[in-house]
């Protein structure tokens, strides 16, 4: 089995951890656990970056010595993670000395080779994010962060990274699958591709850093060092032989070993261009993939101190259990895309998925008809019908899907297609009515159906454990089962074929239910306590950007999409869309695909176009929009687009319009309409 190292960035310890931290390191350990189950040899390695120029001022403001100061902020992100159920193998701190030895040894490599050189840098400085910065950089910040911007003028030693800007291509081209999502690929490529300048690699108005060696002026770049951190928790760069963890973990000619830095987006520039151009300078191997994750708001806003809305994962974890916040970090936003932490939203899950999907199932089946029916064991199932011929194939796609998915670095996905099966097998208890077979006495059928269900919830008991270990444990508590084995090298995923496992005569433990529900009041107290009810305070608007844009400097800021039916345009844009809505609000919304079958500009109005609309239904549907000052009516024809279906129905122009269609719109580009890539059929829903 290939082996399988997993790491997260290792965290600025100028301040204490939150759920942005937490979801980078669930989000590993979930891979790392799944990997394990495989039966692959796995390592997950997490830690503290505790150098550089903001940790040594912050040490300063505290009036602390920079080294009792990291020593102190480091063990609570390393608690917090353990109270996540992150069951990290490694935990490295920049500021050991196994790491700063690995750091000189790859500078001295790089050195050699001729890659470093000794000059000046002038220029700017972003401490807040340790990155040097260009002045069209600086022109495209906001305010706020470009007001603690600084500029610098020291002697510099520098990495030739201009040189390796074709070497990255090559390597990227190879390397297909290196970052993803491809999105975020496609523009490290973009960037790579206007040319790289050499990068300052040491600093010398600070000394908090590792010394360079043989120039005791100059501290290394923080980065250079930080990122050092993956391969020197493994006791690299090594020769063969002579560090094992390296040699079986770090990808190298024969171990086909496979390395994935989970990243939050921010900090992809690093990763994906100055990570490999270091290491490929060195005649090291890169790692095989660099997965950038989206960016997290709480409550619709950006996560900071300054807006009292910092969400640290402590009390979170006490009010719901570790389970249930890695569920919903998982669970909520897909992952590589940006999405919102909402504490209601966490009840939502909690009540719904969790409780009602999972937890009933469980509790419907074990707690009564099985301890009334069969004294708590597991009946041996009889013959079958189609329903469970249904229910089978259905678990054995989901964990087929699931295993996909997490292989892709996919976690929302896995979860999709594993609670398919806890929809399945709840439809699956709804239909045989197990409840009613008791009553009539039908014994043998009832046999069956529980057999099936407790199958069901073996089977989730595994796919669910990477996400849910401590609420799977007491699963198959409840299910008479031991836990799993954590024994390396035995895969353990369920596989097609495979489902009947459970032995007949198994005595079931029944227990507490898995999620309890919360009392209304507790839940409303809950929320008090969390600080959530309370208003967020209006975020200054030029800081509300300033992380995520130094990611893609070059993307245009996303504009919102908004409708074009005109008057809806207007009290759309104008009314306050609140910060969060649950799945149920969402599916109100009928959207569909639409293809413009006809289109005009209605007379007398500037802005309106007359659209004839294949929905898929039995006639076209007559759509208005304001859309004419951007598109010629002519060339909307054929196109295919999004369509709200179930708006009321609105006059325009003495016109009865029957639906919008939705479009983005900003000041640079002016308005586009939502259209789709590939020929869906029109009248497929969108979701
Ligand atoms: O950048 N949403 O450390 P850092 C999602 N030391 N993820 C978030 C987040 C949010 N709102 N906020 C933080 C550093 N993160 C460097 C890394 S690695 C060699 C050096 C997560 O403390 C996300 O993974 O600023 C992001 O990349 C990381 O925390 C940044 O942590």
């Amino acid at each position: 089995m290939r082996p399988f190292y997993v790491t997260t960035p290792i965290y600025y310890v100028n301040d204490k951890p939150h759920i942005g931290h937490a979801y980078s390191t669930v989000a590993a350990d979930v891979l790392a656990r799944y990997a394990k189950l495989r039966g692959r040899p796995t390592r997950f390695l997490t830690g503290t970056d505790e150098h550089g120029q903001k940790i040594e001022e912050r040490a300063k403001e505290l009036g602390k010595d920079p080294q009792a100061f990291v020593d102190e902020m480091s063990p609570p992100f390393a608690q917090a993670f353990r109270e996540l159920g992150c069951d990290f193998d490694d935990y490295i701190r920049t500021t050991e000395p196994r790491h700063e030895a690995k750091v000189q040894e790859l500078w001295k490599i790089l050195a050699e080779k001729g890659d470093i050189y000794l000059g000046d840098y002038e220029g700017w400085y972003s401490v807040a994010d340790e990155a040097f910065i260009t002045e069209t950089e600086l022109k495209a910040l906001d305010e706020v962060t470009r007001s603690k911007v600084v500029r610098v003028k020291e002697p510099s030693y520098f990495f030739k990274l201009s040189e390796y800007t074709d070497t990255l291509l090559e390597f990227y081209e190879q390397n297909p699958t290196f970052v993803q999502p491809e999105g975020r690929f496609n523009e490290v490529k973009a960037f790579v591709k206007e040319g790289l300048r050499d990068l300052s690699v040491s600093r010398t108005t600070f000394t908090w850093g590792i010394p360079v060696p043989g120039d005791a002026k100059h501290v290394m770049y923080v980065w250079l060092d930080a990122l050092m951190n993956y391969m020197s928790a493994l006791g690299g760069p090594a020769k063969a032989g002579e560090e094992a963890l390296y040699d079986r973990f770090w990808p190298n000619a024969t171990n086909d070993a496979d390395v994935v830095h989970i990243v939050g987006k921010d900090i992809l520039r690093f990763h994906a261009i100055y990570w490999p151009a270091f290491l490929l300078a060195a005649g090291l191997q890169p790692p095989s993939q660099i997965f950038a994750h989206g960016w997290l708001t709480v409550n619709g806003e950006k996560m900071s101190k300054r807006y009292g809305n910092f969400i640290p994962p402590g009390p979170l974890v006490e009010a719901f259990g570790a389970d249930v916040v890695r569920y919903y970090l998982m669970r909520e936003v897909g992952f590589g895309q940006d999405g919102d932490f909402a504490h209601k939203q966490v009840f939502a899950r909690y009540h719904g998925e969790l409780g009602n999907g999972l937890g009933n199932l469980l509790q419907r089946i074990v707690a009564s008809i099985l301890k009334n029916e069969f004294g708590g064991e597991v009946p041996a199932p009889n013959a079958i019908g189609d329903e469970e011929r249904e229910l089978v194939a259905v678990a054995e796609k989901a964990a087929a899907a699931a295993a996909q998915h997490l292989d892709l670095v996919g976690p929302h996905r896995a979860l999709d297609a594993i609670f398919e099966l806890v929809a399945a097998a709840n439809r699956y208890v709804d239909r045989t009515a197990p409840w009613a077979l008791a009553k009539s006495g039908d014994k043998e059928r009832l046999a069956t159906v529980c057999y099936h269900v407790l199958e069901s919830l073996r089977w989730l008991s595994v796919m669910l454990a990477p996400f849910l270990p401590e609420k799977t444990r007491a699963l198959r508590e409840q299910l008479g089962l031991p836990p799993i084995s954590p024994t390396e090298a035995l895969d353990q995923w369920p596989k097609a074929g495979e489902f009947g496992g459970l032995p007949a005569g198994t005595k079931t433990a029944p227990g507490v239910p898995l999620f309890p529900r919360f009392d209304p009041k507790d839940e409303a107290a809950i929320l008090e306590k969390l600080g959530a009810n309370k208003p967020a305070e209006p975020a200054p608007k030029a800081e509300k950007k300033s992380k995520e844009k130094k990611v893609d400097e070059k993307k245009p800021e996303a504009a919102e999409a908004k409708a074009v039916a005109p008057t809806e345009t207007k009290s759309a844009a104008k009314a306050e869309a609140p910060s969060t809505i649950v799945f149920d609000d969402f599916v109100k919304v009928d959207l569909r695909v639409g293809l413009i079958l006809e289109a005009e500009a209605v007379p007398k109005s500037d802005k309106l176009v007359r659209c004839q609309i294949d929905l898929g239904e039995e006639k076209p549907r007559q759509i208005l929009a304001g859309i004419r000052l951007h598109y010629a009516p002519e060339a909307l024809v054929g196109k295919r687009v999004i369509v709200v279906a179930n708006l009321a129905p609105r006059k325009m122009m003495g016109l009865e319009s029957h639906g919008m269609i939705l479009a983005a719109s900003d000041t640079e580009h002016g308005l586009s309409v939502l259209r789709l890539e590939k020929d869906i059929a029109p009248g497929t829903r969108v979701s």
